[in-house]
C-alpha cells in the first residue's frame, strides 16, 4: 500500500510540474481583485473595470473605455516563449478590439478579435498580421489562447479547442501589458465585454495542454500543493511510527 502510494506521487509530479509553478508567469483569477495569483507578484492596476459574476467565481467587466495594467513584459526578448489566454465573453464583436495586449506598433503580441485574418473573429496578432479567425458568438463564455515560440517563429491560436497553426515573425511591443485594450497611442481597440481567468506561461502550450487548461483551469498549483501536503503528512506519519516503535523496542 505505502509503495503504490509512492509510486503515485512520484507519477503525479511527473506529469503535473512541467505545466506548474515553473511556467505559469502570471494569472488573474479576478476574484474581488486583480492581483497575479501565480506567485509572480505581478499585481494588476484597474483602469474602470467593474467586478461581475464569471466564468470561475467573479471576472471583470470591460465597457469599451476600461483596462487594467501589468507590469508582465511579454516582449521575446524577454520570453522567447509565451502562452497568454483567457475565457471571454463578448458583448460587442465589431472589431478591432482587444482581450491582452502590449502592441506599440508592428502587430506585437495580442488576442482579441480582429477582421484581418480572414475574417471578423477572434484573432492574435504575429508581427506580421493577423492569425483568424474564429466567429464571435456574442454573449457567450469562449476560452482563447495564443501560444508564442520565437525560436521557431511559429505561433497557434486556440478558441475552444481549435487550432490555427502560423508562422510569425514578432518584434517588441511595450515592456508591459495590458487586458482590454491595446496601449498603442495611450489606449486603442478596447474590449467591450467579461474578461476572466487570464493567465501567461513562458512555454509554447500545445493544443492538449490548452485543452487540459481549458476543462480544468489553472488547477496544478493548488492540485501539487495539497499533495505535498498529503506527501508531509504521509512522512510525518511514518516517522512518528517509526519513532514509536523504536521507543517500544527500547522499553519493552
Ligand atoms: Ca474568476
Ligand atoms: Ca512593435
Amino acid at each position: 500500500m505505502r509503495k503504490i502510494k509512492i509510486v503515485l506521487l512520484i507519477l503525479y509530479f511527473l506529469f503535473f510540474l512541467p505545466l506548474s509553478s515553473a511556467s505559469l508567469i502570471a494569472y488573474y483569477s479576478f476574484e474581488g481583485n486583480a492581483d497575479d495569483f501565480s506567485g509572480s507578484g505581478y499585481h494588476g492596476t484597474n483602469y474602470g473595470a467593474t467586478l461581475v459574476s464569471g466564468y470561475r467565481g467573479q471576472a471583470f467587466y470591460f465597457d469599451g473605455s476600461d483596462y487594467i495594467y501589468s507590469g508582465l513584459n511579454i516582449n521575446p526578448s524577454a520570453l522567447t516563449q509565451l502562452t497568454m489566454g483567457a475565457w471571454v465573453k463578448a458583448s460587442n464583436s465589431s472589431p478591432v478590439r482587444q482581450v491582452i495586449s502590449h502592441d506599440n506598433g508592428g502587430y506585437d503580441r495580442s488576442l482579441g478579435i480582429d477582421s484581418r485574418g480572414g475574417g471578423t473573429g477572434w484573432s492574435a496578432f504575429k508581427g506580421s498580421g493577423v492569425i483568424g479567425y474564429s466567429p464571435v458568438s456574442l454573449e457567450e463564455w469562449v476560452f482563447i489562447a495564443v501560444s508564442y515560440n520565437q525560436a521557431t517563429s511559429t505561433a497557434m491560436l486556440y478558441v475552444n479547442g481549435v487550432t490555427y497553426s502560423s508562422t510569425s515573425g514578432l518584434g517588441e511591443g511595450y515592456s508591459y501589458t495590458n487586458i482590454g485594450r491595446n496601449p498603442l497611442s495611450g489606449g486603442v481597440e478596447y474590449f467591450i465585454g467579461t474578461i476572466d481567468e487570464v493567465f501567461f506561461y513562458s512555454e509554447a502550450l500545445n493544443a492538449s495542454q490548452l485543452d487540459n487548461i481549458r476543462l480544468n483551469g489553472i488547477v496544478p498549483e493548488l492540485s501539487t500543493c495539497f499533495f505535498m501536503l498529503l506527501a508531509l503528512s504521509f512522512c510525518i506519519q511514518r516517522g512518528t511510527k517509526s519513532h514509536l516503535s523504536n521507543f517500544l523496542r527500547r522499553h519493552t
